[in-house]
């Protein structure tokens, strides 16, 4: 592999990757199509238009838009011009948008009409005066401040790049912890060439003729290098999606557009095989799909496997990291498993006084590598914690056995610890969902009335098996016979959903907080 450039605008640096495919289409949306060339004008224009706004390098800008073409415009047109942006979940409440607003004093708003009536609701609580709203799609031509991006793109002039360290601060995002307020994690432009360089390339192995779909939104760092960084790096075409990633909307997209490389999360790919209209896979045409999130549980990558003819490389990265850095390998697949190292990583399993763990062990995950983060903006404790030197502390608990292939064991703080010994709530979940009732769970420690901890599921019934005692007694003993007994859950509720981040992760917090009440 090459070494990264010193000298690196990430934004100028894909132009010159596709400066010879200008007639190829780079994206696709609901509503059209932008190819190489029109993507590499409009982004020199948005520069342009920034400059005309007064903007200056290294002056934020706020990025809550939809995944349509604009979205890759407004970003990489942001790198072009050293203007830093800050690129939040289009879900989050006007409250969190708000606190983003005044920890990252960005000077200007970019969102999508959908989105614009809980933008302004923000800009009414920020402490934080923001000096330009943009809209792109549907504008309220009646707000005097407001500015329509189509508009407002066609008459500006296009502007140079602006050359940048890839070193140099590139982009920002938020991500959202168990507790407290979301944190900003500071990227740089050499952290998105890496990604692509060491995962991209050689692990997902996105090419120039692939058609590249992520079901997880581009405001996430898992769908921003599938959807953004990996396609473009490779001169590939990517299908963007605005509405909500249901199992419906997901397979129009696969069937209509025909992608080859499709990324999702696992609570997806359950869902896609729950569908009722469940494609046939002559209809379809994916070669390689990926998943992150959480851990992929085995019985689902074979039954997609089984179906579609197509491996799922599931995957573990982190905002902090960028992009994945432990994965299953389409040579060296371990459903049930994260598979081992990326290459060009280095992960380490490290026990509570820091020494390293032997192999079956549980440990908490460490990872080295070029595209980390470079700290928390304004936040000196998060980040001492978290950034260790050349090491990141991930939060997670993994163990790898004697093969090298590393299991998820669940986020430190979910880990259960019964009678003296932890208990993964992942190992608990993926032995109840192999059950023919359940679809999915998520499992808690629960403190009974002496105070010891014992496990506690929840579970999501599939339709057609009515939640009772007998089920529930069934599968009690399910995961007893599969598990060592002390690990199966004493009690069990059963509920409609279960509580999950946006990305798809499983909230178990907020089931010790029903618990706590
Ligand atoms: O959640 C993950 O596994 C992930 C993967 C890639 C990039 C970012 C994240 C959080």
């Amino acid at each position: 592999m090459q070494a990264c450039p010193a000298q690196l605008n990430f934004a100028s640096h894909l132009m010159q990757v596709n400066a010879g495919r200008a007639e190829k289409t780079a994206y696709i949306d609901d509503t059209g199509s932008l190819s190489y060339g029109e993507l590499a004008q409009r982004v020199a224009k948005f520069a342009g238009l920034l400059h005309e706004m007064g903007l200056r390098r290294e002056e934020r800008i706020l990025l809550v838009m939809l995944d349509t073409v604009d979205w890759p415009v407004v970003f990489l047109g942001a790198l072009y011009a050293g203007v830093v942006p800050v690129a939040i979940n289009t879900l989050l409440t006007s409250q969190d948008q708000a606190y983003i607003m005044e920890h990252s004093r960005c000077q200007a708003v970019f969102t999508s009409g959908p989105l614009l009536a809980t933008v302004r609701e923000a800009l009414a609580l920020a402490r934080h005066e923001v000096r330009h709203v943009v809209v792109s799609g549907t504008a309220d031509a009646t707000q005097a401040d407001q500015i329509d991006l189509a508009t407002r793109l066609r008459k500006a002039g296009e502007a140079q790049a602006v050359q940048t360290q890839a070193d140099e601060v590139a982009f920002w995002l938020y991500s959202s912890g168990s507790t407290g307020q979301p944190k900003g994690v500071v990227h740089t432009h050499g952290n998105l060439w890496h990604t692509a360089e060491i995962y991209g390339k050689p692990i997902l192995g996105v090419r120039e003729d692939d058609i590249v779909f992520s079901a997880a939104k581009l405001f996430f760092a898992y769908g921003l290098g599938n959807a953004l960084t990996f396609p473009l790096s490779a001169g590939a075409t990517t299908v963007l999606m605005a509405e909500r990633p249901t199992p419906a909307a997901v397979y129009k997209r696969l069937v209509d557009h025909k992608p080859t490389v499709f990324c999702g999360v696992p609570t997806l790919y359950a869902g896609m095989l729950a569908h009722d209209d469940i494609p046939d896979r002559s209809l379809v045409a994916m070669r390689v799909c990926a998943s992150a999130g959480e851990a992929l549980p085995r019985n689902i990558g074979d039954r997609f496997t089984d179906h579609f003819g197509c491996l799922i490389l599931d995957g573990i990265g982190s905002t902090e990291m960028l992009h994945i850095f432990l994965s299953n390998r389409a040579d060296d697949i371990r459903y049930g498993t994260t598979g081992k190292p990326v290459p060009g990583y280095e992960v380490q399993l490290r026990d509570e006084n820091g020494g390293l763990v032997a192999p079956g062990a549980i440990g908490d995950l460490y990872i080295k590598g070029p595209s980390a983060a470079l700290m928390y903006w304004h936040n000196r404790s998060k980040s001492r914690e978290t950034f260790l030197g050349d090491w990141i502390k991930s939060g997670d608990k993994y163990v790898c056995d004697e093969d090298g292939y590393y299991t998820y064991s669940g986020r430190s703080d979910d880990m259960i610890k019964v009678s003296g010994q932890y208990v993964s709530p992942v190992e608990v979940e993926n032995t109840l969902v192999q059950h023919a009732a359940v679809l999915e769970a998520a499992v808690i420690g629960v403190a009974d009335g002496q105070g010891l901890v014992k496990t506690t599921a929840y579970v999501v019934l599939r339709s057609g098996t009515a939640p009772c005692e007998a089920v529930q007694a069934e599968l009690q003993a399910f995961v007893k016979a599969n598990l060592a007994p002390f690990k199966y859950p004493r009690t069990i509720h059963f509920i409609d959903d279960l509580p999950k981040t946006a990305t798809g992760k499983i909230q178990r917090f907020r089931l010790r907080q029903m618990e706590s009440l």
